[in-house]
């Protein structure tokens, strides 16, 4: 068994243990309450679900394992690159430990033993039509891979409940390993005509991933690409994504199917698609324009036709977050550092003065910052990835490891399966009925 695999099944084992009794002495305890809104509102902000590797605070914004993002720009390692490495992140949203530069050096080598997609995968995504999006294609390959499921394949052969955590995190190393090679087969062949770029074995996991997608050879954009990989992994366990895996996971549906249901929700304009729509929206405007450089009246025009549209701004709003989002910051930090006069990033940064006032000032708008998608588009383009419909394909990439790890820890915890109550407006009336009586 590997030091990060028996680590995991020492704290899990210890940790179910602590629940079940924590539980004895304090089952009953309320932890929240639901009012009619939420029931009618999204489920916002209902407690309904355990999640360990990460947690959103609505000022703050994400923490991993009790650290934010500019503390893990610290303190995790960082390899030969200047960004932090995600197989840092991994490990710690895994274990709660920060792993050594060893630990994961060690982390990148066990993937890239593990990253061979099997050839069947690339012939199912040689039938579909060449205009296939790339994230049916991704859900589509990853559905493929299913062939390989150690959790499938054990539990037909009669796996002990015991040892699902076992066949889970074989899963979620497989799965995570392989994702960078299929990621980057569905862009190669989609936008430059099936010309792969051959994994090169001496490199961390997003760099490599960065050199398969063959837009920019230089260290940069392998930079930008592990922060990427870093800044998008986990945003805890409620937003829809990651919802739907732990969901599909809860009916002991192998890691492949339950991913590849989490990027279906991934695929959605109020969720990951908005990094594509964002700057598919700026690219309109800019045309519409006739300027890649707008002034802030110019920008706020285009912000209210959109509005009158009947339509969102994409990148901002949240159904958590009421500031800024530190992953638009973190990103923003980047770029003032590698691409500060970029004309797209200028424009993300106008957009950025432009649009809080007008969301705020429509009244309903709970949340008028920007979110992670608002700039991540601006540095793609910046290093010559500007085909936009693939963008989501890498937030996916990056997002497998903290729902992977999140699965582990269900499956080690003996979560059962999740099955939350709805009703029906005529037993809502009865309720509100009988209540008043
Ligand atoms: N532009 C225009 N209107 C917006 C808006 C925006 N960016 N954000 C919210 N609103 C509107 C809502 O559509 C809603 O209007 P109606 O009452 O007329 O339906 C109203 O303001 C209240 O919404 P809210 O409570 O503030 O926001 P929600 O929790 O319902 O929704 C969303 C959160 C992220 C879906 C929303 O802010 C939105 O649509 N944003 C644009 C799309 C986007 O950027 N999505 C990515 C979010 C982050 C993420 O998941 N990344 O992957």
């Amino acid at each position: 068994m590997d030091a990060l695999k028996q680590k995991f099944f020492q704290k899990s084992s210890a940790i179910k243990q602590e629940i079940k009794e924590l539980l004895a002495q304090n089952g009953n305890v309320l932890v929240d309450e639901v009012k009619l809104n939420q029931v009618f509102g999204g489920s916002r902000d209902i407690i309904t679900m355990l999640w360990e590797p990460s947690l959103l605070d609505a000022q703050e914004g994400i923490r991993f394992r009790g650290y934010s993002l500019p503390e893990l720009g610290e303190k995790l390692p960082k390899g030969k690159g200047k960004e932090p490495l995600p197989e840092g992140l991994f490990w710690l949203m895994l274990v709660d430990e920060i792993p050594t530069e060893a630990e994961v050096e060690w982390l990148s080598d066990e993937w890239e033993r593990r990253s061979k997609v099997p050839a069947h995968v690339f012939k199912v995504l040689e039938t579909l039509p060449a205009h296939t999006h790339p994230m049916t294609q991704f859900s589509i390959g990853i559905n493929a891979m299913q062939t390989e499921s150690h959790f499938a394949r054990r539990y037909s052969e009669g796996m002990n409940k015991n040892d699902y955590w076992d066949a889970v995190y074989e899963d979620t190393m497989d799965l995570i390993a392989r994702l960078p090679v299929l990621a980057a087969y569905i862009y190669r062949k989609t936008y430059h005509g099936g010309d792969h770029i051959k994994a090169d074995r001496s490199l961390d996991w997003a760099a490599n991933l960065a050199h398969m997608l063959g837009v920019s050879k230089s260290d940069d954009f392998k930079n930008f690409m592990r922060l990427y990989m870093t800044i998008h992994a986990d945003h805890e366990g409620g937003n829809a994504s990651a919802h739907t895996m732990n969901l599909i996971g809860s009916t002991l549906s192998d890691p492949y199917l339950a991913f590849a249901g989490c990027m279906n929700s991934l695929a959605g304009p109020l969720h990951g698609l908005a990094n594509q729509e964002v700057i598919h929206w700026i690219f309109q405007m800019l045309n519409k324009l006739e300027t890649r450089n707008p002034t802030k009246e110019q920008i706020a025009s285009y912000v209210e036709s959109t509005l009158a549209g009947g339509k969102v701004v994409p990148g901002y709003g949240h159904a958590v977050l009421r500031k800024p989002d530190p992953r638009f910051i973190e990103q923003m930090r980047f770029a003032k550092e590698y691409c500060p006069d970029d004309e797209i990033v200028n424009v993300v940064w106008k957009v950025y003065e432009v649009v809080p006032p007008i969301l705020q000032g429509l009244g309903k708008v709970k949340n008028p910052w920007p979110n992670v998608d608002a700039h991540s588009g601006a540095i793609l383009v910046h290093y010559g990835l500007d085909q936009y419909s693939f963008y989501t394909v890498l937030f996916g990439v990056s997002r497998a490891m903290g729902v992977l790890a999140a699965t582990c820890w269900s499956r080690a915890l003996g979560m059962p399966l999740e099955r939350p109550k709805s009703v029906t407006l005529d037993w809502v009336k009865n309720f509100l009925a009988e209540k008043q009586a």
